[in-house]
């Protein structure tokens, strides 16, 4: 792995947003300020947000979305910002894949390949996920998944999108 002692140099890093429990769009919405805010984190684009059918064990539909960053940080120091900020929303870590006021899952790091216990990049399951792969193509269509070797643009047609609708007015 490369190492970020000394000085940080800004990476771009791709983010994926969801929510099930609550205001979704509010939370959404807000948590996406709340990451703008945070020194070392620059929002350069949002993606729409969409009306999602659940994956995983039943629950109500999703609002899901993806922002793309430039981040001064270390992955390790993205990933504990965005569990503070999940945090900060509510989230309360239950069954696996079950319900969630805020979920931000960190899906690509400059071109980086990592795998430790804690923490994969890119995210293992972003290339099955139409969730995903839909809010992400809108923003970040070039985008090389760097495990697949595919641009985000051809990955999003390789997979079923019919249970992901763009939420309208928002
Ligand atoms: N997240 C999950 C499990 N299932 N389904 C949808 N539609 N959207 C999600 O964000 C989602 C899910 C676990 O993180
Ligand atoms: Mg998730
Ligand atoms: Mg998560």
């Amino acid at each position: 792995m490369k190492s970020y002692s000394g000085k940080q140099i800004v990476k771009g890093s791709a983010i994926a947003l969801g929510s099930n429990l609550g205001d979704s769009l509010a939370i959404l919405q807000a948590a996406t300020t709340e990451l703008a805010a945070i020194p070392g984190i620059q929002l350069d684009a949002i993606s729409s947000w969409y009306k999602t059918k659940a994956v995983g064990p039943p629950q109500p539909d999703y609002l899901n979305g993806c922002v793309t960053l430039q981040v001064d940080m270390s992955p390790q120091q993205l990933l504990a910002t965005l569990l503070a900020v999940e945090q900060k929303f509510g989230r309360v870590r239950q069954q696996r894949w079950g319900a969630r006021s805020l979920d931000l899952d960190l899906l690509l790091y400059d071109d980086l390949i990592l795998n430790t216990p804690t923490l994969q990049i890119p995210h293992p399951r972003m290339c099955d996920r139409a969730f995903v792969l839909v809010p992400l193509a809108e923003i970040a269509p070039d985008w090389v998944e760097p495990v697949s070797g595919y641009v985000i643009k051809e990955l999003v047609k390789q997979v079923d999108c019919s249970d992901v609708h763009l939420l309208k007015g928002s």
